[in-house]
């Protein structure tokens, strides 16, 4: 089996690696695969996104085409940053995003910081078929960015079960639990069933 995967992100791409490490599929970036497509990403939901960036590659290949649509959601903010979560502050670097957040957040306590990491992965078959599986990772916002793992938003998002931000996870921890991680198995398992059920027409 191969799948590519239609994300420009490395840090996506490294943790889609580990996570789906022994799943006997050859695992390959669009990059790696010769794609090369700009892909317009103009969905208002997570859900939405996934599916528009694994169809965007159908045309290019013959082989199952994953995306993953990921962000960080704030309840207090109403959501923010979303689906916007790439975009927001029009990509300015993440200490002066993170350190915004947090500054948006002032005089908010404990459940009132709550927020969560999001994903979907959608896979989209070569005879039409597109199949979408989500995950989550709940926490809140600390009240200081820490930690040096991961990427992105991963420093502020404190997980009271753990005692520590998403940042000062190990990958292996972090992938454990993580929305990616979980969205990911989930995918996977759809994936045995989707080629049981192939093997049976
Ligand atoms: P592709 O669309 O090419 O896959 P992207 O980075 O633009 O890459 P998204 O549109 O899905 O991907 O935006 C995801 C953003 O959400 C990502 O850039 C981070 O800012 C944030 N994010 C998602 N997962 C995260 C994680 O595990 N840790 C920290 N931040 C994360």
């Amino acid at each position: 089996m191969k799948i590519i995967f239609a994300t420009s992100n490395a840090h996506k791409m490294d943790e889609i690696r580990m996570i789906l490490g022994d799943l006997d599929a050859e695992i390959l970036s669009m990059r790696e695969a010769g794609i090369e497509t700009e892909i317009e990403e103009n969905g208002t939901t997570f859900a939405e996104n996934a599916v528009i960036k694994a169809q965007a590659l159908r045309p290019f290949t013959d082989a199952i085409v994953m995306a993953d649509d990921s962000g960080l959601v704030i309840d207090a903010l109403n959501g923010e940053p979303g689906v916007y979560s790439a975009r927001y502050m029009d990509g300015a670097p993440y200490e002066v995003r993170n350190r915004n957040l947090i500054a948006r957040l002032e005089g908010k306590q404990g459940k009132e910081r709550s927020a969560r990491f999001v994903c979907v992965i959608a896979a989209s078959y070569p005879d039409g078929r597109v199949i979408t599986a989500e995950g989550t990772m709940e926490g809140q916002i600390a009240e200081e960015p820490a930690g040096e793992n991961g990427f992105g938003y991963d420093p502020i998002l404190f997980l009271p079960e753990y005692g520590k931000t998403s940042a000062e996870l190990s990958p292996e921890e972090k992938n454990a639990i993580s929305h990616r991680g979980k969205a990911l198995r989930a995918m996977r398992k759809k994936l045995e069933k989707t080629d049981e059920s192939t093997d049976c027409q």
